[in-house]
């Protein structure tokens, strides 16, 4: 089975099953022979029998691929496109104007990103952030409320200003706790939570930010009206900068299009374009994905991984390419994880690290890439071969020593990997080069990953048998409760996502639709473990979310 499903990367057709290994027992070690030369009456030597072989159990996938094939959107008409662009113009000029009150523009723009629209913006955006930034008058953040500083401080940020923590002093009393005053304040709260998630290691002003609104807003639901209320709960339930753009752009138009002081031409404009970009993504179903149904059977939600790490439209090449990849990926790990024996996760580790590997055409590219494909896909399998030898052997790692495995057995390095040269026309070696040494902001990525995963799936994974994951090796090597390993697990998830805020400051011999992805590929894994495992038990809220964005379109009033 495994051969057929890596038949697309193959050079040699040579099943897998002709692989031979001669043990040698005084070493313990197992020798690949060349494919070609093998005793076909050999076979793996083993005491373990197909009685005894572990099933992972994963409940049947929730798709009906019939049905998904059968949805088809009126949106992806020429007409539609020819309407947002002439909206788009006056969306343009609007951000692009003058506004008596500067808060005005700073509202413009984050409601612009909330909509979905940043990507149609980027450039008006910038420009209007050039001059918050340079030329305003630098009293502003003197004069301007809590709720104005904190907007400006998210924004700024957001886009990589340098803006330090210290514009929220003047909020705080002498035992720097922010005042009294500000506790009935809701809006500035809001505001000030939002901010607080920008934060770099070692701010401790902003730390203070997120621990006061968090016990703030968790206490004034209630008193407030309605649709703060909504809005507060939105914003505990995960703050704005951990969200998928794709999925916030749904709710926040719902939401928008309750405001008294909405802007309907802005309105108008998120709804077609949420609609286009829904018909965009359906393209994919017609690639033939739908018959890589094999182990696993998570189709849809493998295309969901990917659209989370890059969503723009025009980087379909990635998401399509991508899901197949997943799709390998989630075998592979089970394989390792419970249904392999060890003798044949040693066998197939040497024969994806022998170089074998490949046939993976980039030749519009210009670029071999299967030296770096190879070498991406043997790390995986060793760092997954590490794992099970832990698990069999019965080892019980200190957290460290995980972590420093599992950032690379998540499988998020060559899923970033692929970010960049599915997504990118001119392939350099130089980054290649840097992709390949796991850069601090594809580890912070990997991490976020790693640890959301962990929360989410370890009970389970534990129960059907499998390594110690991140909230076990901490309880094991400190004696901690589940209760206290989760809350320090999490903890670490607030920490990487500071590192992760300075890495997006650094520069890169890379660029865009990659840097994004990192981030983007922890905000997914936060969409997928919020709850519990959505990947593997899916009929939840990874159902809904998978609806939003490819299924229902927005309805026009
Ligand atoms: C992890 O499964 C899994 F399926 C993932 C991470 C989905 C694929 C997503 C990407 C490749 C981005 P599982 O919890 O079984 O992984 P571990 O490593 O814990 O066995
Ligand atoms: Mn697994
Ligand atoms: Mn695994
Ligand atoms: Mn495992
Ligand atoms: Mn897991």
């Amino acid at each position: 089975a495994l051969q057929a499903v890596f038949s697309p990367f193959l050079v040699s057709s040579a099943p897998l099953a002709s692989l031979r290994s001669s043990k040698n027992p005084s070493s313990n070690t197992y020798t690949v022979s060349s494919i070609r030369c093998v005793a076909p009456t050999t076979t793996i030597t083993t005491d373990d029998t197909a009685e005894n072989r572990r099933s992972a159990n994963y409940i049947p996938r929730v798709w009906d691929y019939d049905l998904v094939q059968s949805f088809n959107s009126d949106y992806n008409d020429q007409k539609f496109v020819s309407q947002v662009y002439k909206v788009k113009e006056d969306v343009k000029c609007l951000i692009d104007g003058v506004m008596e009150v500067p808060l005005a523009k700073l509202e413009l723009i984050d409601t612009v990103q909330r909509l979905g629209l940043k990507y149609h913006f980027e450039k008006e955006i910038k420009k209007a952030l050039d001059s918050v930034y340079n030329n305003d008058n630098n009293n502003a953040w003197f004069d301007d409320s809590l709720y104005a500083t904190a907007l400006r401080f998210r924004l700024l940020r957001q886009h990589g200003y340098d803006v330090p923590q210290g514009v929220f002093e003047r909020f705080m009393d002498d035992k720097d706790s922010f005042k009294a005053a500000l506790r009935g304040d809701v809006k500035a709260l809001l505001s000030l939570y939002e901010a607080s998630f920008f934060g770099f290691e070692g701010e401790c002003i902003i730390d203070e930010a997120k621990t006061f609104t968090t016990t703030e807003l968790k206490d004034t639901r209630g008193h407030i009206s309605p649709s703060l209320a909504r809005k507060v709960s939105h914003a505990l339930d995960m703050p704005l900068h951990w969200r998928l753009t794709r999925l916030e752009a749904r709710w926040f138009i719902d939401t928008y299009e309750q405001e008294e002081d909405m802007n309907p031409t802005l309105l108008q404009l998120a709804k077609l374009d949420y609609n286009i970009v829904q018909s965009v993504y359906r393209w994919w179903v017609d690639l033939g994905l739908d018959k890589m149904s094999f182990a696993r059977d998570r189709l849809m939600e493998h295309y969901l991984w990917c659209n989370g790490m890059v969503s723009e439209p025009q980087y379909g090449a990635f998401r399509d390419m991508a899901t197949k990849i997943i799709s390998l990926i989630t075998t592979v790990d089970d394989f390792y994880d419970v249904y392999g024996f060890m003798e044949e996760l040693e066998l197939f580790t040497a024969y994806v690290d022998s170089n074998e590997i490949g046939y993976w055409t980039l030749k519009e590219r210009g670029f071999n890439i299967i030296p770096y494909l190879s070498k991406m896909w043997a790390d995986l399998c060793k760092a997954y071969l590490k794992e099970a030898g832990w698990f069999h052997g019965g080892y019980k790692p200190t957290l460290d020593e995980y972590l420093d495995n599992a950032v690379v057995s998540i499988s998020a390095p060559l899923m970033l990997f692929c970010s960049y040269f599915l997504t990118t026309n001119t392939i350099t070696e130089e980054a290649l080069n840097y992709i390949n040494k796991l850069p601090s902001i594809m580890r912070s990525s990997s991490l976020l990953l790693r640890l959301t995963d962990d929360l989410g799936t370890s009970s389970d994974e534990l129960e059907r048998g499998d390594n110690l994951k991140s909230v076990e090796c901490y309880m094991n090597e400190t004696g901690a409760t589940e209760e206290e390993a989760r809350a320090y697990i999490n903890g670490l998830v607030h920490k990487t996502w500071k590192i992760m805020n300075k890495d997006l400051l650094g520069s890169y011999p890379l660029s865009e639709p990659f840097l994004s992805a990192n981030p983007n590929l922890g905000r997914t894994a936060q969409c997928f473990y919020q709850y519990g495992d959505g990947h593997g038990i899916p009929d939840r809220s990874t159902k809904d979310h998978l609806t939003a964005l490819l299924v229902q379109p927005i309805h026009f009033n």
